[in-house]
């Protein structure tokens, strides 16, 4: 016997992407804060920020989220973190397991699975097939949103114009290549960054120990209203890379929403 649906048309089905689409997005066209990047720093700070019961959004241009963590290290899927990030990963569920003394191990399917869930529950809105490809700057030289594009649009290669969404504070979660940064570069040759140079430096070559001590010291505001998190901290101010290990990750996606929660208070008394 063939199962009997009570409702199925074709039309219906059409009406209920658009409209609940329609109603989501316009949801997302002022928001407090605006991340660029669903990855480990990004998608962190998207929970933090979302349940401090700000209004916040993710844009990733995949079609998926978790930026570098399915692939863990050369495609074995787990996640390392050290004994510092563990709460940041236990506290949504997922299970780690020791391996050396200060080394934790997760599965990455769990990992990105349960930062997404704990994210989206905490009221984040996360976009995804969503590239940004410009920022919004206001009178006063301080980002004041985003230009967005289809992803598939990017690739693509299509002359689309973009829509824009306003964010009082965007943070730059689009790793290594902190694409935000170099994008406000090209736009406005002269600006200045919160970087050694005041320009982006580019990562430098793998030093685990290193890269991990200073990134969450690099995530900060580095142009007015714009925060910088995760591999794009520390690719700005010309730290190194560090291999396949990620509290540094999580616990700089923690700094990212402190940083926006202290820009949001400085200067929207919010
Ligand atoms: C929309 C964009 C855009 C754009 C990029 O790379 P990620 O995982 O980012 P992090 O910094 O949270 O984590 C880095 C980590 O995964 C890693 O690569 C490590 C630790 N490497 C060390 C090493 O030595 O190699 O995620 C960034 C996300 C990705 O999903 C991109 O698709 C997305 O940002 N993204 N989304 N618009 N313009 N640019």
């Amino acid at each position: 016997m063939p199962t009997t649906f009570t409702s199925v048309d074709e039309v219906q089905v059409t009406r209920a992407i658009v409209a609940s689409f329609t109603e989501d997005f316009l949801a997302s066209t002022e928001l407090e804060v605006a991340i660029v990047g669903a990855g480990p720093s990004g998608m962190t700070a998207a929970r933090l920020l979302a349940r401090q019961g700000r209004r916040v959004a993710v844009f990733e241009r995949n079609l998926h989220v978790g930026g570098g963590m399915w692939g863990g290290g050369m495609l074995l899927p787990r996640v390392v973190v050290e004994e510092e990030a563990r709460p940041l990963l236990e506290e949504v569920g997922v299970l780690l397991r020791p391996w050396q003394p200060g080394y934790w191990v997760a599965d990455s399917v769990e990992c990105v699975s349960k930062c997404t869930a704990a994210a989206l529950d905490a009221g984040a809105r996360v976009w995804v097939g969503m590239a940004v490809e410009d920022l919004m700057i206001d009178d006063q030289d301080r980002v004041r949103g985003l230009v967005i594009n289809w992803g598939a649009v990017q690739r693509a290669m299509l002359h689309v114009d973009p829509l824009a969404v306003a964010a009082r504070v965007v943070i730059d979660a689009s790793g290594h290549d902190c694409e935000l940064l170099r994008t406000l570069e090209r736009k406005l040759p002269g600006v200045r960054l919160d970087t050694p140079t005041g320009r982006v430096m580019g990562e430098q070559p793998m030093n685990a120990a290193r890269a991990e001590a200073r990134v969450v010291a690099l995530t900060k505001e580095v142009y007015p209203h714009l925060v910088v998190a995760g591999m794009a901290a520390n690719a700005a101010s010309g730290a190194p890379r560090m291999g396949a290990i990620f509290g540094g990750m999580f616990l700089s996606g923690q700094q990212a929403a402190q940083v926006a929660q202290e820009i949001l208070r400085r200067d929207y008394g919010s």
